[in-house]
């Protein structure tokens, strides 16, 4: 009898004893262990779509800011949110099936287990990011889709928040809830008609660079230029760092990550002192700002200060149309937020903060339980979200004066702007630059809100990171036993010390922050951290 399950796994065997795990940002390694692995990843992504009801589910390969020889592949659900944990590990117990027969097997238990009608339809839609080894990998996923009989339709190149907006778009169609058109042409033309919108009369104080990281970012930024119309809105953007015709350059020495990492501009940066500048990663869902100031030193706004910038400007917006007693702001962090940063939200904006482990899942979904949930991870990953209540009242709002009438326009605009369905680098800058020409900031005003603490990132090589176990959003290890003791011992001798220490989610490697008074200070805590963590 033919089985066209084995028949596709057996054409795209598995490297000997490698060991796959479905990770915060899925399966992510180097691109030539990795065409089982999209195989297989078709054969879920049909599962869970049928799952669905035949719902689409998306897959983007990506590896994000990861070296150009690494790729990687995650699934999106049906509202463009990431896979529900569960089918994490069902995603990671099929990868590491080895013979075509167990593939088969378990692609047959899985549907058994999960009542799953294997003759019903299933809809996926796929993406890659420019990476060589994409088009290879592409075909190997394919392989897997077509076996399980999937209906595909393949996007070619496009951003990861990309993916995520026509999987949203594609499911919510013809409901009251429906996204936006399914096609590139109109993810651009949505959201440059709420930037126009959501700028109103203001307009930008400078123009802007875009760091693109060599990207699948850059062109696609080039193609949502055309529709923003500079003559219209004043946003002047030079787009940096957009060769993808040459895969190697792909996150070297540019890029969101590398901004963030290094704490410095690209080395090809050509910006002048009080210039905005932003950088995107390779997928285009993370974005920092960063500007040298007059005595020609670099300064980073990053994640945190995209939270602050925009949570405080939601707060405005919410208050003056009127919208204070129905709507509740927050913002969500991550361990990696600077203390300072936190501080600023609970003490100057009065808004609560909720902490949660690394990774966007975790902040997403703790966003989600907040009226107009404002998260940013420190590294320039995340969004705002809206609950179902908050849109309603502010699309039935009847404004009480034409103030009023004018902000709920702008808070309007801004929902159509920010991409729900995922962090949207493209989207996030955009906003940011509503938020400063409507305050008429510029990077200085913004830099100067709060002053960061301090801190140091050290990567600790450890010969078992599984045994660091956390609690607290991260923030304390509960094992190996006595060493969460040995670093409260430490931080408290710092002045507004701070550290803790987690097993990398994407790395095999324990991650070590710390913050405190001052930049000596902060080396040493951290280096003391590591030491008792090594
Ligand atoms: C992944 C996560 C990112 C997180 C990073 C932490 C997503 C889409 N990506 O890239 O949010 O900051 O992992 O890496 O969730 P680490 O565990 O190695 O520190
Ligand atoms: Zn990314």
């Amino acid at each position: 009898m033919s089985n066209p399950v084995a028949d596709a796994a057996r054409k795209h065997p598995p490297p000997e004893g490698h060991v796959y795990t479905y990770g915060t940002a899925g399966f992510r390694t180097k691109a030539d262990v990795l065409d089982s692995v999209l195989t297989r990843v078709g054969l879920i992504a049909a599962l869970r779509s049928r799952k669905l009801g035949g719902r689409y589910v998306g897959v983007m390969i990506t590896a994000s800011h990861n070296p150009p020889q690494d790729n990687g592949v995650k699934l999106v659900e049906p509202m463009g949110d990431m896979l529900e944990e569960s089918w994490e590990a069902i995603s990671t117990e099929m990868a590491n099936q080895t013979s075509p027969e167990a593939v088969s097997e378990y692609y047959q238990c899985v549907a058994e287990e999960q009542k799953i009608d294997l003759s019903k339809p299933a809809n996926v839609i796929v993406a890659r990011d420019t990476r060589a080894s994409g088009a290879r990998l592409l075909g190997c996923l394919v392989d897997g889709l077509k076996a399980a009989g999937a209906e595909y339709r393949d996007f070619g190149f496009l951003t990861t928040p990309q993916l995520h907006y026509m999987v949203r778009c594609f499911n919510t169609a013809d409901t009251p809830d429906a996204y936006g058109v399914p096609t590139e042409a109109g993810y651009y033309e949505k959201f440059s008609a709420a930037f126009k919108k959501a700028m109103g009369s203001n307009k930008p104080n400078g123009g802007l660079t875009v760091d693109c990281a060599n990207g699948v970012g850059g062109p696609k930024l080039n193609e949502l230029i055309k529709y923003l119309h500079v003559t219209e809105t004043g946003l002047e953007i030079s787009v940096v760092n957009d060769n993808v015709v040459k895969p190697e350059a792909l996150n070297v020495d540019c890029g969101a990550d590398y901004v963030k990492t290094n704490q410095r501009a690209p080395p090809t940066s050509k910006t002048g002192p009080g210039d905005r500048c932003c950088s995107l990663d390779g997928d285009a869902d993370r974005v920092v700002y960063y500007f040298k100031d007059d005595q020609n030193v670099f300064r980073l706004l990053d994640g945190d200060r995209i939270a602050t910038l925009v949570a405080s400007f939601f707060g405005d917006l919410v208050r003056t149309s009127g919208l204070a007693d129905q709507i509740k702001i927050g913002v969500v962090q991550t361990a990696y937020a600077n203390g300072a940063a936190t501080d600023y939200v609970e003490k100057n904006l009065r808004l609560p903060v909720t902490c949660t482990p690394t990774g966007v899942k975790y902040l997403h979904h703790a966003a989600q339980k907040l009226d107009i949930g404002v998260y940013f991870e420190a590294n320039g990953h995340g969004t705002a979200i809206f609950s179902h209540s908050t849109l309603n009242a502010i699309k039935n709002y009847k404004p009480k004066s034409p103030s009023e009438a004018e902000n709920l326009e702008i808070l309007r605009a801004c929902i159509d702007l920010i991409n729900q369905a995922v962090g949207d680098a493209l989207s996030d800058f955009l906003l940011v630059e509503v938020v400063l020409a409507h305050k008429r900031w510029g990077p200085q005003e913004w830099l100067a809100t709060y002053t960061d603490l301090p801190n140091r990132l050290l990567k600790v090589l450890v010969s078992d990171r599984t045994i660091f176990k956390t609690t607290d959003a991260e923030r304390k290890l509960t094992s190996p036993e006595g060493v969460q003791g040995q670093i409260d011992k430490e931080v408290q001798k710092f002045r507004q010390g701070r550290s803790f220490a987690r097993a990398s989610g994407t790395e095999d490697a324990v991650r070590v922050y710390a913050e405190a008074a001052t930049k000596a200070e902060a080396e040493d805590l951290a280096r003391k951290v590591a030491e008792i963590v090594k």
